[in-house]
């Protein structure tokens, strides 16, 4: 078995241990980062969120899962990330008021890093209220949302309207994203952009930003 589907089994199968040596592994032999990423780790987690959906594996086993993928993107961070970039824009993340999943804006705080952002986070189930205090706090160019869930997502729409009602809509771009979102619910919601993953998102708010000067 090639290193790449050894981890996402190891994903799968909950080997927390294992992932570390089979991305170090992955990166001894020249894999690029963000192959053993989507083709290694995601690839696993996309099974697991097959398996958790057909009632095959339950909360406590995708928990093991997820801690799993964190240790091996933690090891692929450095990577991800190149060094020297100066800092260009600021960036203000989350996730939505509700949810609590992480790990895709996890990934996309480090591709926005990696193109010399300086990002803040401000973790899971995060208000609208709090989005937009911050971002005003920080002078920040990008909000950027994200939500796993059908019933979190529509929270994404409180941002666009926390921005509006505290006067500043014009002052920030809106990014949104994560598995349930597409570009129709973005235009919906009066976001300014979508993107279907971490990269993408990172190049749109370079692109932003390019535009801008
Ligand atoms: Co949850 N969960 N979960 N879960 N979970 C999903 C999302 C689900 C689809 C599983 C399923 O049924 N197939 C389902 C949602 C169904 C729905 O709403 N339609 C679900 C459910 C139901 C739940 C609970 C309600 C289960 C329960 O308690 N009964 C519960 C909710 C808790 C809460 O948030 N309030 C719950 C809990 C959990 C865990 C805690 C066990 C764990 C999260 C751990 C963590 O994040 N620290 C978990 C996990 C791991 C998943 C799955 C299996 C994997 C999610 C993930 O990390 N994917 C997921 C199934 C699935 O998605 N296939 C599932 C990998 C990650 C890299 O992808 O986050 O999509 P993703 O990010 C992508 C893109 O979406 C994009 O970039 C990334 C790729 O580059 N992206 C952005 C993300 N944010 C972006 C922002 C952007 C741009 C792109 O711009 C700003």
């Amino acid at each position: 078995m090639e290193v790449l589907e050894k981890i996402s089994t190891a994903l799968q199968k909950r080997k927390v241990k294992e992932i570390k040596s089979l991305v170090q592994e992955a990166i001894d032999a020249g894999i690029p980062a963000e192959k053993i990423l989507n083709e290694g780790l995601i690839d696993g987690m996309n099974i697991i969120g097959t398996k958790f959906k057909n009632g095959e594996i339950y909360v406590p086993e995708v928990m093991m899962s997820a801690r799993a993928m964190k240790d091996g993107t933690e090891l692929l961070k450095p990577m991800l990330i190149s060094a020297g970039v100066e800092a260009c824009g600021i960036v203000v993340i989350g996730t939505v008021e509700g949810d609590q999943h992480d790990i895709g804006k996890n990934l996309v705080a480090m591709m926005m890093e990696s193109k010399g952002f300086e990002v803040i986070d401000l973790g899971t189930n995060v208000t609208a209220d709090k989005f937009i205090e911050i971002a005003i706090e920080k002078k920040a160019d990008f909000v950027c949302c994200s939500a796993l869930l059908t019933t979190t997502m529509i929270n994404m729409r409180k941002v666009v309207k926390k921005a509006e009602t505290a006067g500043v809509r014009d002052q920030f771009t809106i990014m949104v994203g994560g598995a349930p979102v597409n570009a129709d619910f973005a235009s919906k919601i009066g976001a300014d952009i979508y993107t279907p993953d971490a990269g993408s998102a990172a190049e749109a708010a370079m692109t932003v930003l390019t535009a801008r000067k």
